[in-house]
C-alpha cells in the first residue's frame, strides 16, 4: 500500500548490517538468496540481505526525506520498493495514529506501547510481509526501534517489555538494517520549524534529547544490524552517506 503522509508535512559493509531479516513463519517464507551478489549482478531485486530497511532517529532527523531518496535510488535501479511509515500505513493504523498523535485523551506509556505495536502488527500483516514475500524491498520510516526508544526508555515502560509486545505484534520480523540518522535535538527542532506539532512533538527539548541518547544506547546494544549515519548537512550528502553505509 503506498504511503500517504498527512502530518507536517565501495565495499559492502554487510557484516555491519547483518545477513538477513528474521522472517516469522506465520507470515510465510521469504525468498532466500544466499549469494553475496553485488547489485550489478542482481537486476530485479535488492540483495537478499537488505530487503527490509528501517530509518530511525529523532523527529526532524530527516527520516522521511532519506527514506524517499533511498527508495528513488533503488527504483531507478529497477527494484520494486514499498515505502511504509509508522504509525500508519493501513486503514487501521491510520486510525491508531490519530488516536496516538492527534487525540487529547491521556495515554499512559504502556497504552502507547500497545497501540504502536497494534498499528505495526496490522502493517506487517497487510503490507510488509506480503511485500517481502514477493521479493520487494521494504523501506520503513520508523519501526520497532522507535517503540524501544520512545516507550521502552523515555516513557519508562522498559525495553524488554516493549520488545516482547512487539515480538507478538510483528511475529519477530525485524529489519535487515536500521539506519539511525544522527542529529542533535536542536538541529532536529530547527528542521521541524514552528509548524503545527503533534502530541509527542510538543514535548520539551529535554524529552527529545533523551530520545537521541536512548537511540544510541538501545539500538547500539541490539542485534548488530544498526548503521549510524551522520544526518547533518545537505540531504543529498546525507543520502550519499546512507547509500555508502548500506553499500547500495
Ligand atoms: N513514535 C513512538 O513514540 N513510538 C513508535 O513506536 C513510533 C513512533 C513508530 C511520529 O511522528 C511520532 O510517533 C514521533 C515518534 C512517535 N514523534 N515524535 N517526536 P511523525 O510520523 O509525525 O513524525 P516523525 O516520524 O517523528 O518524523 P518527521 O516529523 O516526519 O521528521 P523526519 O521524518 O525525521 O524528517 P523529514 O520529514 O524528512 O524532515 C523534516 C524537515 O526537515 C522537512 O522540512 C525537511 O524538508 C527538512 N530536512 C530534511 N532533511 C534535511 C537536511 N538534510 N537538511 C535540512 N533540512 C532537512
Amino acid at each position: 500500500m503506498p504511503r500517504e503522509r498527512r502530518s507536517r508535512k565501495g565495499r559492502p559493509r554487510t557484516a555491519a548490517v547483518g545477513s538477513g531479516s528474521s522472517a516469522p513463519e506465520q507470515f510465510g517464507e521469504r525468498p532466500q538468496n544466499s549469494c553475496l551478489c553485488s547489485l550489478a549482478e542482481v537486476t530485479d531485486r535488492a540483495p537478499a540481505s537488505l530487503r527490509f530497511i528501517a530509518f530511525e532517529g529523532a523527529d526532524g532527523a530527516g527520516k522521511t526525506t532519506q527514506a524517499r531518496l533511498l527508495a528513488a535510488h533503488l527504483r531507478a535501479l529497477g527494484h520494486e520498493v514499498v515505502e511504509v511509515r509508522e504509525p500508519g500505513g493501513t486503514q487501521t493504523g491510520e486510525h491508531v495514529r490519530t488516536l496516538l498523535l492527534d487525540g487529547d485523551a491521556p495515554l499512559g506509556g504502556r497504552t502507547e506501547a500497545l497501540l504502536f505495536a497494534a498499528a505495526r502488527a496490522q502493517l506487517v500483516e497487510d503490507v510488509i510481509a506480503p511485500a517481502l514475500a514477493r521479493g520487494a524491498t521494504v523501506i520503513a520510516d520508523r519501526y520497532v526501534g522507535s517503540s524501544l526508544v520512545y516507550q521502552g526508555v523515555v516513557r519508562g515502560v522498559g525495553v524488554e517489555d516493549v520488545r516482547r509486545i512487539n515480538e507478538v505484534g510483528t511475529g519477530g520480523l525485524m529489519p535487515d538494517a536500521t539506519v539511525l540518522l544522527a542529529v542533535t535535538a536542536e538541529q532536529a527542532a530547527a528542521r521541524r520549524g514552528a509548524g503545527a506539532a503533534d502530541r509527542i512533538e510538543r514535548e520539551p527539548i529535554d524529552f527529545h534529547r533523551s530520545v537521541i541518547a536512548a537511540y544510541d544506547e538501545v539500538l547500539a546494544a541490539g542485534d548488530g544490524r544498526l548503521v549510524r549515519v551522520d544526518g547533518t548537512g545537505d540531504s543529498e550528502d546525507v543520502a550519499a552517506r546512507v547509500r555508502e553505509a548500506l553499500a547500495l
